[in-house]
């Protein structure tokens, strides 16, 4: 039986584990696959979200302007890493097809319902909120009111309704860089009406890696063993946050319910792009493709706030791992 409940995806990137390797996540050798200054209107592209669209693959990308202002781009790519940005940021409308006024966006996730792409992100609704949107087509894109109430990051939507209900995950701050952070879970019938807000997971634990705050990472992926969610874990030092990825699994039916979670982290800033940029020692997780078949999972992170990699797991190899090295706080 297939351990991914979705669909087969032949054509994700993947490569296989580097021998001698016993990572559970190793990196892409050809990372970083979007470097300093890919179009003109964007600095740095990272932190940013890819799906599989048509015989390709579409996504929204972070685009940093060259004000330093975070933005959203639309792209499009045949094998999942040569990413044609477009080069003007998204226009958002309204329902009745009329331009949206947007401020800073950033950190989207996107994910398909239906034939229809939902993304939400950082949006600005006096503070950092959860942004959401639609598009079918990832040239026009509308937007649908925000689901939460500043301050809020790190919205994540659910690929599914469950038990009937939409649910969507999000980590309540305060207007700058939280030294806190919990992930909490909110539910709604209709992606309007949003309710039920309960705290999911925290910050803390044994090991220091997610000690400061931690945020929902890619979209969960459905599988027999509960719903995989990749997220970020970020710990305090002398210099800085340093942000690491980790994984948790939800029980299907209960999304409130955590079952499994890495007690180390699966993969942390050590190579050059990942710990020298514009904001060093970050490896921040917006997007997960797979494919069912083969359990192949390929994650996009954003490194050092400056670039966009990939990274590589197997999921037999990585729920088994997160059974044997679990801690659940
Ligand atoms: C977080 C977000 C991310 C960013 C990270 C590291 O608070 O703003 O977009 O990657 O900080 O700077």
């Amino acid at each position: 039986m297939k351990t991914i409940i979705g669909k087969n995806a032949p054509n994700i990137p993947w490569e296989d584990k580097p021998s001698g390797c016993t990572d559970v996540m190793w990196r892409f050798s050809k990372n970083p696959i979007i470097g300093w200054n890919p179009i003109p209107k964007a600095a740095r592209v990272y932190n940013s979200a890819i799906v599989p669209f048509k015989e390709g693959f579409a996504g929204v990308f972070r685009g940093d302007q060259r004000n330093g202002r975070a933005t959203l781009f639309s792209g499009f790519s045949a094998d999942g890493i040569q990413i044609d940005l477009a080069p003007e940021p998204i226009e958002w409308l309204d329902e009745n097809g009329k331009p949206v006024p947007t401020s800073y966006s950033y950190d989207p996730r996107v994910l398909e319902i239906d034939g229809i792409y939902y993304i939400t992100w950082c949006d600005d609704m006096k503070g950092p909120s959860i942004g959401l949107g639609k598009t079918t087509d990832f040239k026009t894109f509308t937007r649908i009111p925000n689901p939460l109430m500043p301050y809020n990051r790190n919205g994540v939507l659910f690929p599914r309704k469950i038990n009937g209900n939409y649910f969507l995950l999000s980590r309540p701050s305060d207007t700058g860089h939280t030294p806190f952070g919990n992930i909490f879970i909110s539910e709604s019938p209709d992606l309007i009406h949003w309710g039920h807000h309960s705290f999911l997971m925290g910050n803390g634990g044994e090991g220091w890696w997610q000690g400061t705050k931690i945020g929902a990472g890619p979209v969960p992926i459905e599988t027999n063993e509960g719903w995989l969610m990749f997220y970020h874990g970020v710990s305090g030092t002398c210099n800085g946050f340093v942000y690491s990825i980790g994984a948790v699994l939800l029980d299907r039916d209960n999304p409130r319910k955590v079952l499994y979670r890495t007690r180390d982290y699966l993969l942390t800033p050590e190579k050059e792009y990942e710990t020298v940029g514009f904001v060093p020692n970050v490896a921040f997780p917006c997007a997960n493709i797979y494919d069912a078949e083969t359990g192949r999972i390929a994650i996009y992170y954003g490194a050092a706030d400056t670039y966009t990699a990939i990274a590589f797991c197997q999921v037999d190899e990585l729920v088994a791992y997160m059974k044997e090295h679990s801690e659940v706080f």
